[in-house]
Formats: C-alpha cells, structure tokens, sequence
C-alpha cells in the first residue's frame, strides 16, 4: 500500500522542470491517496461508490479511469508516435495529459521499482534514460487500464498477438515500444510519479457520450 511506503529517493536537481513539477506534486497524492489492488477492485466492481475509491487514476471501471501510457524510447525513435496515439484515439479513449520527457535515472528507477530486483534492470534504467526522450501521457475512458493492456500486447513480443501494438511493431523484449498500467493500484502510482495534478485536463470529446453509453 502507498501509504506505508518511504518516499522516492528523487533528486530535483537532476530532473526536468516539468518532471519536477509533476514530483513535487505527485509527492504528495501519490503517498496518501487509498490504493485498491487489481483484483480487489475487479471483485466490487458493481458494489457502491465507498467500495470504489477514486485516485489520480479515477475511480476504476467507470468513464473517469485513467492509464499511464508511456511511448518508450524505441517508439519514438522509429517515429510510430503518431500511430499509436492513433490507435488509444480511435478506440474512442480520451488523452487527457501528454508531454515529452528525458527521464532522469532516479524517475525511471521509481518507475519501474518493482522490477528493481531483475537481472535486466540496469539495462532497463539505462535504456529509459537514454537520451531520446519518452512520451508520457494519461488516457481516460471506462476500462483503459485493462483495455490499454489488450491494445498493448504481451511483454515479451513473441506472445503478443498481431493487431497489439507490440504484435504490429516489435521483437524483442528489451525494445517493445511502449508501457502500460498494469492495475488501478499501478496506474494510481505511475500518473501521480508523472504527471500533477493541475497538468491533467478535464473536457468532454463530441462524441464521449456515445463511446461510453451503455444501454
Ligand atoms: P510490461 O511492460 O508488459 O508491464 P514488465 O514485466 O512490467 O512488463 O517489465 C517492464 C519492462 O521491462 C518490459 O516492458 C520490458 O521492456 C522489460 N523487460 C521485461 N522482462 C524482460 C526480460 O526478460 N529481458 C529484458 N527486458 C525485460
Ligand atoms: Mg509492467
């Protein structure tokens, strides 16, 4: 749970202006919002709004859910940006924070701190960090955060199925083009690590009632 984790060990004096920004607000939602896991969430998905706490990531399976969708930096560097931006749009998903960021070692490190453990993760870091930069956006809509796993495909490119965005355009493992939320709790940690709050939009596309009506 966030709230009995120590603080990132982020160094502002290394980031970007708007990384730090997003930090220092992020600092504080992140650490104090309630966190829900994945299949917690799945279970009381039809139980009263108590039961569905609403973070930075909204509140899960309703219209305001929100992923954390990072174009990494092979995407960027094979200039399929666009495509991909495409792809959340017509789906009928509504991108309400993007921006390009070089990620600082210290901001790719509490991004992937799950991982921190692995054999790969040093290259991982190094990878993120690079120097080309890495598109981070926020995407909102009813079911994002499973829906933008589907889109995304299998981690390891071999398994991920054609159509997916890593089944369309990648091969390997170490260079599968784009992250995704995994689950509400992620999704909470990774939009508030970041993005801030006031970098987030709230608007309505023209056709949003229809995409997200269910009868
Ligand atoms: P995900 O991106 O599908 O959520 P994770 O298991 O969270 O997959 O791993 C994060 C990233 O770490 C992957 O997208 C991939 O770039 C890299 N990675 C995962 N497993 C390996 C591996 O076995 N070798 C090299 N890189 C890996
Ligand atoms: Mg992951």
């Amino acid at each position: 749970m966030f709230a009995t984790r120590a603080a990132p060990a982020v160094r502002a004096s290394r980031m970007p202006l708007a990384v730090v920004a997003a930090t220092a607000v992020a600092g504080a939602s992140l650490y104090t919002q309630p966190s829900v896991h994945l299949d917690q969430a799945v279970n009381t998905a039809g139980a009263d709004a108590v039961s569905r706490p609403t973070t930075i990531a909204g509140t899960f399976t309703t219209p305001s859910e929100r992923s954390f969708i990072m174009i990494k930096p092979d995407g960027v560097n094979r200039q399929i940006v666009g495509k991909i931006i495409s792809r959340f749009e017509e789906r009928g998903y509504k991108l309400v924070a993007i921006k390009s960021v070089l990620p600082s070692t210290e901001l790719a490190r509490e991004h992937y701190s799950d991982l921190a453990s692995k054999p790969f993760f040093g290259s991982l870091i190094k990878y993120l960090t690079s120097g080309t930069p890495v598109i981070a956006m926020v995407w909102e809509g009813k079911d994002v955060i499973r829906q933008g796993r589907n889109m995304v495909g299998a981690t390891n490119p071999l398994q991920a199925l054609p159509g997916s965005i890593r089944g369309d355009y990648a091969v390997s493992v170490g260079r599968n083009i784009i992250h995704a939320s995994d689950g509400f709790e992620s999704a909470t940690k990774e939009i508030g690590l970041w993005f801030g709050e006031k970098e987030i939009a709230s608007y309505t596309p023209a056709a949003w009632d229809q995409v997200m009506a269910d009868n």
